[in-house]
């Protein structure tokens, strides 16, 4: 009787998701996804109240992971957290800068976090008064100017959404981490053996609810007023599905009809609720990871996704602008991260090299939006993406190490050639050889960062890449 109960249940599970996944055809799925696919580039913002506390707790620079983990990684007690969120007020918030920054670096969506693991909400939410009205002095909803700001300058939208961690609201899932990851506190040893009796939560007040009802008291109906109270949605980003059960999950994924054109990502419920898009974490696939999935890799700018006032460790423009073209080259988006401050700012770090993107992508955006991943072998100076034409193909060859010679080899491209020019330069020699095509160029790269020729041949080129039968890792789980 029991195993037939089981045997009901399971079936009704995959039914029910199935029925969900299943009902999209494959042509529906692609209309679905082109914008996305199409786009390549978009903004990642976290920000909450974490960054009050910029990665230190009482003199204390937190020992591990990013700002946004500091509750956890320094075990705050809830009263002291939200009592210091009560100061929270960013004065200087403009939504529209944001957006218009965003813009200018060449990103088409912006996914922000409306909730995060702290369980802080970033909007008006009467499902819990853990948000920005009711418990911080600025009072007012984040969300709502963003999403004006957004559509005002025709910015896709998305949100992230944590819908198992959650270490304010009760009832919410905690990773356990281990008082060292924190600061040196002297009752560590207690705390940790707190944590490993309680699931990783280290405050009773955290405990006070069971997960199921944290789910349909406090995530189901969030996640019900994010996708009904901004106007159209465009992302919903989930992550670390610590602890979630297969009820959980299909009860958030059957919101996702409150807004049709949705896209997903994998971390709602691993393995069986794989969403849209496979999420790699702070790493860029190798060509023998792809699967032929869409896939997007989210990425700091330094070492935290939340702001940290003492991590300097940003990585340079001509590292990020590679990244965007290796990412494309290999078919996937690049979701670029901005920890902004408690004052409502960007770190001047991350302008800077916003600006010095959108300066890259003023010239060679073309290279990057709607293209597709490079058909030829990889090769050693720098990277190609492709666009089909009816007759032609379009290579873009993005040239990282610019030749001493003047000479510059696709190996085994045998095409005929109709043109060859340099973004933001003149028209280039190019000649078929031997083993492949050669390009012939002027001494000085336009761009040390990389220089895009692009080089027009006849008909369609053989795809040399499709093979790999990849199994691509996706996103940390933390
Ligand atoms: O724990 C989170 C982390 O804080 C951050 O949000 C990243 C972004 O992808 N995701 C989780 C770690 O995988």
């Amino acid at each position: 009787m029991k195993k037939l109960i089981l045997a009901v249940a399971v079936w009704t599970v995959s039914a029910n998701m199935l029925s969900a996944q299943t009902a999209e055809s494959k042509s529906e799925k692609d209309t679905r996804m082109e914008w996305w696919r199409e786009a390549r580039f978009g903004m990642f913002i976290h920000w909450g109240v974490y960054s009050q506390w910029a990665g230190v707790y009482h003199g204390h620079e937190q020992a591990r992971g990013g700002a946004e983990w500091i509750m956890n990684r320094c075990k705050i007690p809830v009263a002291e957290y939200q009592e210091r969120a009560k100061s929270f007020n960013p004065v200087k918030y403009d939504p529209d800068a944001w957006v218009k920054l965003a813009k200018e670096a060449g990103m088409k969506y912006i996914v922000i976090t409306a909730k995060h693991h702290d369980g802080f909400a970033l909007f008006d939410s009467k499902a819990s008064k853990w948000n920005i009205v009711d418990a911080t002095a600025y009072g007012k909803d984040l969300l709502k100017p963003l999403a004006e700001a957004c559509r005002k300058y025709g910015m896709k939208l998305g949100f992230y959404y944590s819908q198992a961690q959650d270490w304010n609201n009760p009832g919410g899932a905690v990773a356990r981490k281990e008082m060292r990851e924190g600061w040196p506190n002297p009752d560590s040893t207690k705390i940790d053996a707190y944590t490993k009796a309680h699931n990783g939560h280290w405050d009773p007040a955290q405990e006070t609810r069971s997960f199921a009802r944290y789910i349909d008291e406090v995530a189901v109906p969030q996640v019900k007023e994010l996708l009904t109270n901004y106007g159209d949605i465009a992302v919903l980003w989930w992550d670390t599905p610590t602890n979630m059960i297969d009820d959980a999950a299909l009860k958030l994924q059957a919101l996702l009809k409150l807004q049709p054109n949705i896209i997903t990502n994998d971390r709602l419920k691993r393995p069986n609720f794989p969403g849209d898009t496979k999420t790699p974490e702070q790493k860029i696939p190798t060509q023998s990871e792809l699967d032929g999935k869409d896939w997007e890799t989210c990425m700091t700018m330094n070492g935290s996704w939340g702001y940290k006032s003492w991590d300097h460790k940003w990585k340079s423009a001509q590292t990020l602008i590679r990244n965007l073209v290796d990412i494309a080259s290999k078919g996937g988006n690049y979701l670029l991260n901005v920890g902004p401050k408690d004052d409502g700012t960007f770190p001047q770090e991350s302008i800077d090299r916003l600006k010095e993107i959108g300066e890259w992508m003023k010239i060679n955006h073309e290279a990057i939006y709607a293209t597709k991943a490079s058909p030829v072998a990889p090769f050693d100076w720098g990277r190609c993406t492709s666009v089909k034409s009816k007759n032609n193909t379009t290579l873009y060859f993005s040239v990282f190490n610019w030749p001493s010679d003047g000479k510059l080899l696709v190996p085994g491209l045998k095409n005929k050639i109709v043109s060859a020019k340099l973004l933001g330069g003149g028209n280039l020699k190019a000649q078929l050889v031997n083993d492949g095509m050669q390009l012939n160029v002027p001494a000085k790269a336009i761009d040390p960062i990389a220089s895009v020729i692009k080089v027009v041949v006849k008909g369609e080129v053989p795809n040399v890449n499709l093979d790999s039968n990849g199994m691509m890792k996706t996103g940390a789980l933390d």
